[in-house]
């Protein structure tokens, strides 16, 4: 079997990219963009009928949603590394997993088009500072649990890699510092530079 991940680069495909660079696995990239239509095009709406980006095939198993499929990356071809092996860990894998997916990502989805995608006649500023707020705050607990560890667990695993996405967007797409939180600006950084990372990265310029 190998993995065929869907999507464009720019979306959140890319954190699946990253998933399978990190553990190694053979996979294979298509490009499937809300630019060009090709999420509505019916040989991928056979993968996803939602159309939606990404979805991932491994062999005769069908994934979407983009935390879940690095999961299934995760725990089939990550044990001992992204996927730690202690059960402990597994779960707090998973609580930054959720965190993540529920504390911040609605954020970003509601701050990103009023700061990136709308005309300025459309953007609504009072808007992003209201969401913007509540969001900041959150990530003193991240700086928490950051302090004197490289990563969220001490060694690299897929909690980073979900966690990261989020403040690689705050940075790169919202142009915001993050100051406040020395960690987790150092480790937002150490997460960039890590090789697999930057392979995702170069693939999103060469896209350009
Ligand atoms: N919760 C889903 C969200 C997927 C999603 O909304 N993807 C965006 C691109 S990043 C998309 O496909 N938008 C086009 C659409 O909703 O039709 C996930 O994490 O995979």
């Amino acid at each position: 079997m190998s993995i065929v991940i869907y999507g464009s680069i720019g979306s959140r495909a890319s954190r699946c990219l990253w998933t399978a660079e990190e553990t190694g696995a053979a996979y294979q990239w298509i490009s499937i963009t809300t630019l060009d239509g090709s999420n509505r095009k019916p040989d991928y709406l056979a993968i996803n009928p939602s159309g939606k980006i990404p979805a991932m095939t491994d062999g005769d198993v069908v994934m979407t949603e983009s935390m879940a499929i690095n999961q299934y990356i995760a725990l089939n071809y990550g044990q001992g590394g992204v996927w730690p092996n202690d059960r402990a860990s597994q779960a707090r894998v998973l609580q930054w997993t959720f965190w993540s997916a529920t504390e911040i990502e609605y954020y970003i989805g509601a701050i990103f088009p009023h700061l990136v995608m709308k005309s300025a006649a459309d953007r609504d500023q009072a808007l992003v500072e209201r969401l913007l707020g509540e969001m900041m705050p959150k990530f003193a607990e991240l700086e928490s649990a950051l302090a004197g560890k490289d990563y969220v667990l001490g060694a690299f695993t897929l909690a980073d890699i979900n966690l990261s996405v989020q403040t690689f967007s705050i940075v790169d797409r919202f142009g915001l510092d993050l100051a406040p939180y020395p960690n987790v600006r150092a480790w937002t950084e150490r997460c960039r530079e890590r090789p697999a990372r930057r392979k995702i990265d170069a693939l999103a310029v060469a896209a350009k």
